[in-house]
Order: C-alpha cells, then sequence, then structure tokens
C-alpha cells in the first residue's frame, strides 16, 4: 500500500514540486507569529468583558483556572478595545490563505504510514490532529461568528474560547518541536542549500508550473486581498472599501447617527411607544434608594461631552462619535455615592437577547468620560442607537454599551 502511487498513503501519490521544507517553514514562521498575535489578542478580548464582574458579562462561566490571567479592564486608552479587536479580527481574516497553504504543504503527513513509528512518533501525531482540528475550527468558528452571527445560538464564545485553549497547547508543543528546523531551513535558503528532508519533497514531481517564490507570491496575495476588503471596517471613512465585512444589516443611513447599527430597536423588539416621552422613566438605585428620571428630567442635568467609538467583538468598529449625556459618576451620586463611585448593573428595555443588561466596574463607572449618553453628534440618539439614552464607557467592548436603557444599579457587584 505504501508504494502504489494511486493511494494518498504513498508518497509518490503527492507530486507536487512545491511541496518542501522551505515553502512549509515560510509559512510556519508567517503563522508562528500570527496566531501567537491572534492567541493574546483574543485572551485580551475576553478580559475586556470583565467577565469576573458579573455571570452576565460572563460568556464562558465554567472556565475555572482558564481565567487565571484576568485583569481589570482599564478605560485609557479610549481606542483599546478598538484596537485589539481590530487586531484580531482583520489579522485572523487575512491569515486564512496562510493557515491553508501551510495545511496543503504538510498534506502527505496526514496520510504517511505506518501512523506512528514510537511513542513520541504517535505523540506528535495526535498533537497534530489537535494542531490542524483545533487551527481549523477557530478559524471556522471565528469567522462564521462574524458573517452569520447566529449560527450559534448563544454558543459562540465557549466554542471560541475553549477550542483556543486546545488548539494553543498542540501549537506550543507543535512550535516547540519545529521552530528550530524552520529557522534552520530559512537560514539554508539564505546560504543557498536546500533545508532537511522531512517527508515533504515529492519522490517523483510533477513539472512545475509556477516557482516556490510565485506560489508564495500567490498566497501572500490573497492575504493582502482580503485584508484590503476587510480593514475598512474599522473606520468610518473606509467602510466602504469593507468588501468582506458582514452585509444585509440595518443600513444607518447618513447625518449624525449614520455609523453602524449592531442590531435594531424593532429587532431587539423596542416597541415606539415605551421610549416615547410619557412612557419611558429611567430607574436608578442605589445606597439612599431609587430615583425614577424621565427624559427632559435628565436632560436638565449637567450634560457632557465625549468622543468615543463602538468597537465590537466582531471586529468592526466606528471612528469616535460625539456622544453628549449624564456622567455615570453624576447618577451614581444622585443615589448615594458621593466619593468613590462602586459598579453598576445596567437594564436594557429589550426583554430577551444576550446584550441586554452588561455590568461596568467601579473603575469605568468613575471615568469622566463615561456617560448615560442622549446625544450623539449633536443631535438625539436615533431609536436604533439606543434612543432615549444609552451606556458609552471608554476603551470598552461596544457589548457594554447598552442601548434603551430602563435600569441602573449601583452597588458594590
Ligand atoms: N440593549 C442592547 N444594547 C446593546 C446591544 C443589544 O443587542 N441590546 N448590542 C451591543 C453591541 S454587541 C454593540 S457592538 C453595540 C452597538 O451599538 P450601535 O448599534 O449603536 O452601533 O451595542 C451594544 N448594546
Ligand atoms: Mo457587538
Amino acid at each position: 500500500m505504501r508504494d502504489d502511487p494511486r493511494l494518498p498513503t504513498s508518497p509518490g501519490f503527492w507530486r507536487s514540486p512545491l511541496r518542501g521544507p522551505w515553502f512549509t517553514s515560510v509559512l510556519g514562521v508567517v503563522l508562528l507569529v500570527g496566531i501567537t498575535v491572534l492567541f493574546v489578542t483574543g485572551l485580551v478580548s475576553y478580559a475586556a468583558y470583565n467577565p469576573d464582574l458579573s455571570p452576565v458579562n460572563d460568556k464562558t462561566p465554567d472556565k475555572g483556572i482558564l481565567g487565571f490571567y484576568l485583569f481589570a479592564w482599564p478605560t485609557h486608552p479610549h481606542w483599546l478595545y478598538r484596537l485589539n479587536q481590530g487586531v484580531h479580527v482583520t489579522l485572523g481574516i487575512t491569515l486564512v490563505p496562510v493557515l491553508l497553504a501551510k495545511l496543503w504543504s504538510v498534506v502527505p503527513k496526514l496520510f504517511a504510514l505506518p501512523p506512528a513509528r514510537s511513542l513520541a512518533h504517535a505523540l506528535e501525531r495526535i498533537s497534530l490532529v489537535l494542531l490542524v482540528g483545533g487551527g481549523l475550527f477557530e478559524f471556522v468558528t471565528g469567522v462564521l461568528n462574524i458573517q452569520l452571527d447566529y449560527v450559534f445560538p448563544g454558543s459562540f464564545y465557549p466554542l471560541h474560547f475553549y477550542g483556543a485553549w486546545v488548539f494553543i497547547a498542540a501549537f506550543v508543543a507543535h512550535a516547540v518541536l519545529k521552530t528550530p528546523r524552520a529557522l534552520r531551513n530559512l537560514r539554508h535558503l539564505r546560504e543557498g542549500r536546500e533545508g532537511e528532508e522531512d517527508g515533504l519533497v515529492s519522490p517523483r514531481p510533477a513539472e512545475p508550473t509556477v516557482s516556490r517564490r510565485g506560489a508564495l507570491w500567490f498566497v501572500g496575495g490573497g492575504a493582502l486581498l482580503l485584508f484590503l476588503t476587510t480593514v475598512g471596517q474599522c473606520f468610518d471613512s473606509l467602510r466602504r472599501t469593507a468588501l468582506l465585512a458582514p452585509h444585509g444589516g440595518a443600513d444607518p443611513g447618513s447625518g449624525p447617527n449614520g455609523f453602524q447599527i449592531n442590531k435594531t430597536a424593532a429587532y431587539a423588539g423596542i416597541d415606539p411607544a415605551e421610549i416615547g416621552p410619557d412612557a419611558w422613566r429611567l430607574v436608578v438605585t442605589g445606597r439612599t434608594g431609587t430615583v425614577r428620571l424621565a427624559r427632559a428630567q435628565l436632560a436638565a442635568l449637567p450634560l457632557h461631552s465625549s468622543a468615543l467609538p463602538i468597537a465590537c467583538v466582531e471586529g468592526w468598529s466606528t471612528s469616535d462619535q460625539w456622544w453628549r449625556g449624564v456622567r455615570l459618576r453624576d447618577l451614581a451620586a444622585l443615589v448615594g455615592y458621593d466619593g468613590d463611585p462602586p459598579d453598576l448593573f445596567v437594564e436594557s428595555l429589550q426583554r430577551r437577547g444576550a446584550f441586554r443588561h452588561a455590568a461596568l466596574s467601579a473603575g469605568q463607572v468613575a471615568d469622566p468620560r463615561s456617560l448615560l449618553a442622549l446625544y450623539v453628534n449633536g443631535e438625539e440618539l436615533s431609536p436604533d442607537h439606543g434612543h432615549p439614552a444609552r451606556v458609552i464607557v471608554p476603551a470598552a467592548p461596544g457589548v457594554l454599551n447598552t442601548k434603551w436603557v430602563a435600569r441602573m444599579t449601583f452597588g458594590d457587584l
């Protein structure tokens, strides 16, 4: 079976002259750097939700020691989450061709016989299954979550989070085993020598139709194309170039409220009557009891402005918008917290959906740029952006910027 070139278990079955240590090593080194950045930005993104503050912020409550690294998410610089998530998603999409080319370059090894020559070899191959499976799983779940949003009803976060840990364990093992050889191979190349043979070079190569460099340009060109058609989703002025960004969502139109909309009021089940001036009251609770405020009473409190972006976990973000509203810490003072404000639990009018409530840390509440916004870019908030009032906090993920706020409860969580 090993020698029948009609079967993929035979080395002779694989005929591309491109396969070899050099091609695999170049792609491997690119992925070593790129995937490390993806992993770190992914963990950081989870920390940005402040999952330990409240169960409502935590999409993977059974994380156990995998949350060892969590830290209190800062409010400076105000574009922190925008940068982190822009890098995570844009880089993840850009690396897709590199990942596919890397897997293609080593596919003969998947079929190589015997399955294991020794215990060490068996362990290495098991780690490869986790590596390839885990890598594909992370890329597929990430892309599907962005593009199709709700194919994972409520469960994208745990899949992507636990998948990342399985994958990274295999990745570290693989990198420790292979990086020295990959770097040696690249050095040999510069010295004009062939890399070390590792069962990748075809024993009966077909005529080349493209050089190895040409193939690398092809992969790099594909990555560049994905980058250029994705990165625009992080900038208002480039948004039209983001051909690969999710489409079919609400059209934000133009004007002061003309920026990206995550979920419309209609989608969230917000009845126009309940956000009207007669029906809507903000209920604020704290140490000294409960205060109920109509929109006009809120608007008569001292108002402040901050220029802050909306930055979604899905990678898109807006440029800074001018929000105007009441400081969260001023609302805390209304209910008995004059000095240092405590944590805050925010609830929306929305009745269903994972993002209808969120917890903010005391540090986020204390920041003078954190607002319960009533206006944006000089105009009333539109219903789709959270009218009558929404939370906006510097450096925080979009999910903490609750829209259609109905109730705010101050107190240590
Ligand atoms: N009530 C409520 N608030 C919400 C959401 C939601 O689904 N319901 N989505 C959040 C998410 S995930 C993001 S990214 C931002 C988007 O705000 P925008 O639609 O004004 O751009 O709103 C946040 N606030
Ligand atoms: Mo979001």
